[in-house]
This record gives C-alpha cells, structure tokens and sequence, in this order.
C-alpha cells in the first residue's frame, strides 16, 4: 500500500514540475500561439496622427475614427491634437520625424505652409498620408494620397439645394454667408462650389460673408453682427459646417425671428446636432461630409506599406439630409 503512495506522490511531483517549466517558458520572449510564431501576423506599425484640433463635432467624430481604427488593426498610435494652430502641426510633425514612425497621417489646417515639413518627411523615408483637407503644393511626390470629401461638390450640393428651394420667390433672396476657417480647404472650395452654382441665378446674393472658423461660438458672434446689420433683410444663411449654423441658430432666436422659418439654414457635415435642429423645425438642410473613414485610412497605410499602388485621390461617399427625414434618420446617427 505504501509502495502505490509513494508512487502517486511521486507521480504528481514530476507533472507539477513539467507544468511548471512549459509554464515559464511560455512566458518569456516569444508569446506562444498555435501555430508557435508571433502573435498575430501583421507588422505592428507606428503611426503618428497630426490633428487639426478639436473644434467642432465633425473633428471629434474623426479623431475617434481614427483612433478607434489604428487601435482594432494592432498599431501604435501618436496623437497630436494641434488645436488649429499650424505651427504646433509643424512641430508634431517634426516630433513623428524625430521618433522615426512607419507613416505619417496629417489634416492640414490650412492649405499651404506645409512644403519644408513634408519635404523633411520624405527626406527620412517617412510616408505621409492626407487625411480630410488637402494641401496646395505642386510636388505632389510629398504625400501618398489624399482621402477625404470633395468639398467643392458640398458647396454645389447646398447651392442646388437653395436654387430648387426658391425656385417661386420673387425679388432677390439674400444669404449670409458664415464661411469655415480661413485659408483651409473645406472653407475655400465649399465656397467656391456655392458660388459655381448661385452664379446662374442672379436673385441669390450673398449680402454677408466672414468666417466664423468652424467652431459654435464664433458662428454665434458673427451671425449677432450680421442680424444687427441687415437682420430683417436676411432670408437664408450658408454656413461651412453645422457647428456654426447651430450657433447662429441660437443667435437667431435670441434676435427674435424662427430659425428655418424666416431665415433658412443651411449646413455641413450631417452631425447630431443638425438633425436635432432640423427634427425642431430650426434648420433645413444638412450636406454630408463623413469623418468616419479612420478604417479606410489604415486600409491605405498598410497597403502602402505591402508595397501596393494607391490612387493619389480617393474621395469619401456623402449624401444630403434635409429637414423632413431628421425624426426618423437621428437614432441612425453615428456622430
Ligand atoms: C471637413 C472638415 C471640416 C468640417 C468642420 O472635412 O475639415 O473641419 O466640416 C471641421 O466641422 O471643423
């Protein structure tokens, strides 16, 4: 009986201490999986992100994006959110540089000024990436793609939007303009595509513009000015995004005439903010400009990186929301 003992304890000391060593080898180095490589088998990639900032919903819902997507797909990221300042992009860059990243993902904050950093990027091997707004520098060989909305089409789709909407007013109809921020993509061609379109119909006149830099309390201020000015006198405003249509929307209130009623507002972007306004019967239409294509973004780096052609412009699909579907669209909203 006691030999049997003996040689279970025995028995039990031996498997204890081979689990033991299979257990201490499994977490040294090399994390084992099935089929005893690395894990996963795609290269960890460090990205560094310059973002423009945080100004409105649109940018919050992009930065998440992108986020969201470097981080599902196993990379590292660097973020920098350089709160619409172009110098502190500059800097972010050359920071990406320094630390020597895979790529670089850049949304310029305006269009030029950005020539000796990318050609210091290209100098270190490092591929940069647009995402969102585009720059205005012939060398084109400074950059991989550009992925983002055509901003141009935005403007056009909000003009067209106005020509069907007051196609039976007679007399002129006057629009305040609230333009984006100064010298940025977004705000030269989605102007740029208004007046394309308004230019064949002569009763549409922009009796105001100026920019209110993409952000709420800007777009509040200068529609208070705009309404002291010519307040009665307004019949629509055109406003580069949603976030300076909804702070004019408070202004407009606060003048006391009805928003969407007596001055018709338009917007882009098709955050949640503008489908509350227009489900409140304040605001008309909303033109799409989608932030959530972080996946796409990754897509294009890691095949990039494998070696594989990219197209130097891919646009994003966008549509047009107006006030009657806002009710039933909002629940459906993702930002
Ligand atoms: C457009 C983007 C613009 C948004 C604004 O792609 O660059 O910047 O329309 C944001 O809301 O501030």
């Amino acid at each position: 009986m006691k030999k049997v003992l003996r040689a279970k304890m025995l028995l039990l000391v031996v498997t204890s201490v081979l689990l033991l060593l299979s257990a201490c080898g499994s977490s040294g180095g090399q994390t084992a999986t099935s089929d005893g490589g690395s894990a996963g088998d795609k290269e960890k990639l460090v990205i560094g992100f310059s973002q423009v900032g945080a100004e409105s919903e649109w940018r919050t819902a992009n930065t998440k994006s992108m986020q969201d997507a470097i981080k599902e797909a196993g990379h590292e990221l660097k973020f920098s959110d350089a709160q619409q300042k172009q110098e502190n992009q500059i800097k972010a860059i050359r920071s990406f540089i320094a630390q020597k990243v895979d790529a670089i993902v850049f949304s310029p904050v305006v269009e030029t000024g950005f020539e000796t950093v990318l050609k210091e990027a290209k100098d270190a091997g490092i591929p940069v990436f647009l995402a969102d707004r585009a720059v205005d520098i012939e060398d084109d060989s400074l950059w991989v793609t550009f992925l983002g909305s055509d901003f141009v089409e935005e403007g056009r789709k909000a003009a067209n939007w106005l020509v069907e909407e007051t196609k039976d007013a007679e007399g002129d109809v006057n629009i305040v303009e609230l333009q984006g921020t100064v010298g940025s993509a977004p705000a030269i061609d989605r102007k740029e595509g208004f007046e394309e379109v308004i230019a064949d119909h002569p009763n549409l006149k922009i009796i105001k513009s100026q920019t209110g830099d993409f952000t709420r309390a800007k777009g509040k201020e200068v529609m208070e000015a705009f309404l002291k000015s010519d307040g009665e006198n307004i019949d629509v405003l055109y406003a580069h995004n949603d976030d300076m249509a909804i702070g004019a929307i408070q202004a407009i209130e606060e003048y006391g005439l009805k928003p969407g009623e007596d001055i018709k507002i338009i917007g882009v972007d098709a955050v949640k903010g503008a489908f509350e306004a227009m489900a409140a019967g304040k605001m008309n239409v909303t033109v799409e400009c989608n932030p959530l294509f972080g996946p796409q973004m990754v897509d294009l780096i890691e095949a990039h990186l494998a070696g594989e052609e990219i197209e130097k412009r891919v646009a994003v699909e966008e549509s047009m929301y107006t006030m009657d579907q806002a009710e039933e669209l909002l629940p459906t909203r993702e930002y």
